[in-house]
Parts: C-alpha cells; sequence; structure tokens
C-alpha cells in the first residue's frame, strides 16, 4: 500500500520556551507518589474518561493500539477486585518473595492487606493485548503499553488525582472476574481517586538520585 502523509499540524506548538515548560512540568511529576490511603471521595466518570484518552495518545508499534482500560466503579466488583488479589498477596509475602525482595520492600510498609481496591473510587486495570481485535499481529507490546501506563499517571498527576501502581502477581484473576477475552492480559491496575485527609506515605519512596547518577551525556 502505498502511504499517504499529511502536514505535519503542529511544528510550532505554542508554549512557553522549552525549559520554562519543562520546569513547571517537572515540579508537577516530582510531587506524584503512589498513594495507599484513599478517601471516598468521588471522581466523574468524564474525568476518567479523559484520563483515558490521555493514556490513549501514546504511540504504539505500528500503531495498534494494543491496550484495553478497564475502569471499575462498581463496588461489588472491586471488593472481588480486592480479595482476589489479597489472596495472591498472601502468598506473595508467606512465600513467593525471597529476603531480598522482603527487605526491599521493608520501608514501604506494604503487606497483602489491600484496603485501598476498595476505598479508591475508581481501579482502572489496564489490559494489554496479545493481538489486535481484528486478529492482526501487535509489535512491542510491553513498551507500547508501558508507554500509555505513564500517561496516565502524567495525566492523572497533572489532574489532582492520586494513582498507585499495583501488580497483584499473578494477575489472571482480573481477567476471570471482569470477564475479558483471552486476547487480553493484565498488565497493570491503577486506583485513582484522591488521598484520604490522614494519607502517609513511605519516607524512602520520596528520595530521588541525583540526575547524574542516571544521565550520561556522550
Ligand atoms: N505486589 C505486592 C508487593 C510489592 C512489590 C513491589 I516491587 C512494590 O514496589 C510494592 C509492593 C504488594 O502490592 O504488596
Amino acid at each position: 500500500m502505498t502511504p499517504q502523509f499529511v502536514p505535519y499540524p503542529d511544528r510550532h506548538l505554542p508554549t512557553s520556551p522549552p525549559d520554562l515548560a519543562l520546569a513547571n512540568l517537572h515540579d508537577v511529576l516530582r510531587r506524584r507518589r503512589s498513594v495507599r490511603m484513599f478517601s471516598e471521595q468521588p471522581v466523574e466518570r468524564s474525568t476518567i474518561e479523559w484520563l483515558v484518552r490521555c493514556a490513549h495518545t501514546a504511540p504504539s508499534g505500528a500503531n495498534k493500539q494494543p491496550w484495553r482500560f478497564v475502569c471499575v466503579q462498581s463496588p461489588r466488583v472491586k471488593a472481588a477486585i480486592r480479595a482476589g488479589a489479597e489472596a495472591e498477596e498472601r502468598e506473595f509475602y508467606a512465600r513467593r518473595a525471597n529476603d531480598e525482595w522482603l527487605q526491599d520492600l521493608a520501608p514501604l510498609g506494604t503487606d497483602a492487606n489491600k484496603e485501598f481496591l476498595t476505598v479508591a473510587p475508581w481501579l482502572v486495570v489496564v489490559f494489554q493485548l496479545t493481538h489486535a481485535d481484528d486478529g492482526s499481529q501487535v509489535y512491542y507490546l510491553k513498551e507500547s503499553v508501558g508507554l500509555a501506563c505513564g500517561m496516565f499517571l502524567v495525566a492523572a498527576q497533572v489532574a489532582g488525582l492520586a494513582t498507585l501502581t499495583h501488580t497483584p502477581s499473578p494477575m489472571a484473576f482480573l481477567g476471570e472476574i471482569l470477564g475479558r477475552p483471552k486476547h487480553e492480559r493484565p498488565f497493570l491496575l491503577i486506583p485513582v481517586g484522591y488521598p484520604a485527609a490522614d494519607c502517609v506515605v513511605p519516607a524512602k519512596a520520596i528520595e530521588r538520585r541525583p540526575l547524574d547518577a542516571v544521565m550520561v551525556v556522550v
């Protein structure tokens, strides 16, 4: 097929000088914390739609958009997800995790209790599609879905909403509870809401290594 091209419409996006725009964005992003103590304050469905719209702008291999965002607000379904996650997490903390892993988690104070899964107003379960809905191949699946999830988290942060990237493992129970088809594999569970009034976050999770530890210029 002969590729068709259109003019790139936004060669000069109206924005402040790059470093100023980025300093402002950084000031928003650096405040993000993984939150495990949510308020019951509701979040509009339209807000969740905007988050998914933002995530859905992500690039993907051959533009296959190999993702599904299942947005759960039903208390009954949230309770089922919590029960499934806590069952896996009990196994994880009792048997699956090795000593180094448990030591690494100690500063976070996490355990198998996942109350936030019934408190947060929304649980967004992101699925990766092992092939497209039309049956065609997909490419760079993890990269694509990871990018979309990153954009989702940025959008939530910009909107003043708290998120957690939760990965109860294995996650197959999510596909079963949500009745998803075989070609959808659970990727990430993102509770979304406002932080509880008495929300605390682990001190350790706030530190960032200096830029020169993570950036190399050649
Ligand atoms: N999924 C478990 C354990 C856990 C693992 C990592 I790596 C974390 O950064 C945090 C938690 C849980 O949610 O408790």
